[in-house]
Parts: C-alpha cells; sequence; structure tokens
C-alpha cells in the first residue's frame, strides 16, 4: 500500500512520509510515530519518559529536530538535489544555526533530552548522519554533538543503525556530494 490507495483512499492526505500503519491504525508525523510505537511497544519508558519534566525536555528535542532542524536541512540540500542548483550560503548558515543549537542542547549531557537515551536522539541522529554524509559542514567542530554522534552510533549499531538510519542518510549525502563537488 503506498500514501495513496487504487480506491482513492489515502493513508496520509498531506502525501508524505512517513505514515505508520499498524495493523489499521494509520498515523503521520515522526514526532507522533515514534512516541505511539515506544508507548505501545517499549519495555519501559525511558526511550519516552513519563516524568512530566523529562518528557516535555524529551518532546521540546523531538519537536525542534522535526520542526526546527529538519526543515533548514531540506532548504538547504533540497535545491541542489532536485534541481541541481548551487547550495545556498544563507540557507547553508540557517542550518548550521541549528546544529549550534543542538549542540548546546547536548552540552555536557551524554544524550539530546538529559543522561538518559531517548526517542529525542534516534529522531536527531537521522538529520545528522544525513548533515554527515553531506559533507558541507565539519560537525567535528562541535565537540558536544561530534562526542555524542559517536555515542549514539553505538548505541544503535546492534538495532540496525547501519540499515535502518544510514543506508538513506548516505544516499541523501551522496546525491548531495554528486552536484557539489
Ligand atoms: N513533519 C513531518 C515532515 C514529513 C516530510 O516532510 N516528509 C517528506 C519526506 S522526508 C515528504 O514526504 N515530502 C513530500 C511532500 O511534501 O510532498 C514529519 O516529521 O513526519
Amino acid at each position: 500500500m503506498g500514501l495513496r490507495c487504487k480506491s482513492g483512499n489515502e493513508i496520509n492526505p498531506l502525501h508524505q512520509i512517513p505514515v505508520l500503519n499498524d495493523g489499521g491504525f494509520i498515523i503521520s508525523e515522526s514526532v507522533v510515530i515514534m512516541k505511539y510505537l515506544v508507548d505501545t511497544y517499549a519495555k519501559d519508558d525511558t526511550l519516552f519518559p513519563k516524568d512530566p519534566r523529562k518528557a516535555a525536555v524529551t518532546l521540546q528535542r523531538m519537536l525542534f529536530i522535526s520542526a526546527y532542524m529538519f526543515p533548514r536541512m531540506v532548504g538547504y540540500m533540497a535545491g541542489p538535489i532536485l534541481d541541481g542548483e548551487e547550495p545556498d550560503a544563507e540557507k547553508g548558515q540557517k542550518l548550521e544555526e541549528a546544529i549550534n543549537h543542538l549542540n548546546n542542547f547536548i552540552g555536557d549531557n551524554q544524550w539530546v533530552a538529559g543522561n538518559t537515551m531517548t526517542a529525542a536522539d534516534i529522531i536527531a541522529v537521522s538529520n545528522i548522519a544525513t548533515i554527515d554524509a553531506s559533507g558541507a559542514f565539519d560537525l567535528k567542530a562541535y565537540p558536544n554533538l561530534w562526542q555524542w554522534y559517536g555515542r549514539i552510533k553505538e548505541a544503535l549499531s546492534s538495532a540496525g543503525y547501519n540499515e535502518v538510519i544510514k543506508k538513506g542518510a548516505d544516499m541523501f549525502g551522496k546525491a548531495f556530494k554528486d552536484v557539489v563537488h
């Protein structure tokens, strides 16, 4: 089944991915999908804490990635990838601001939303892996982020990081690099 069925029934009227179909329960928006999956299938609440303040910080970080960093990443990378345009320096600066914010959010903590790994780390690494693969920014210049990036890749390695996250990130990164370099 695609985003639009042959019958004309749409599983996402916005025609966007990701969309989850969990036994007929259909829901879109990456942050909502992740929360639903944790609430429904996780063994405990560590990936999405129940403590109100920890939950608020986790959600803030997830929405920061989805509503602030991701649009800036797409804004910078889509023109070169889809239309063969030269990268726009101003859009690159906007994305770099978001990278810097993430570096500051991590701060001295081990993870994006504090000292335990949460769903915020998973959504964040999907974006950072794509930015890394684009080769357009020196992520080592953001030490908190760079150390966290190594940590999260290691933490997710046995959960299929290469197949689930790196493969797609490398594909987009390569498409960008092919135009730019
Ligand atoms: N806020 C949405 C954004 C989804 C989104 O932008 N999806 C892109 C691909 S990553 C898409 O399907 N774009 C096609 C379109 O907008 O027509 C989420 O986090 O799930």
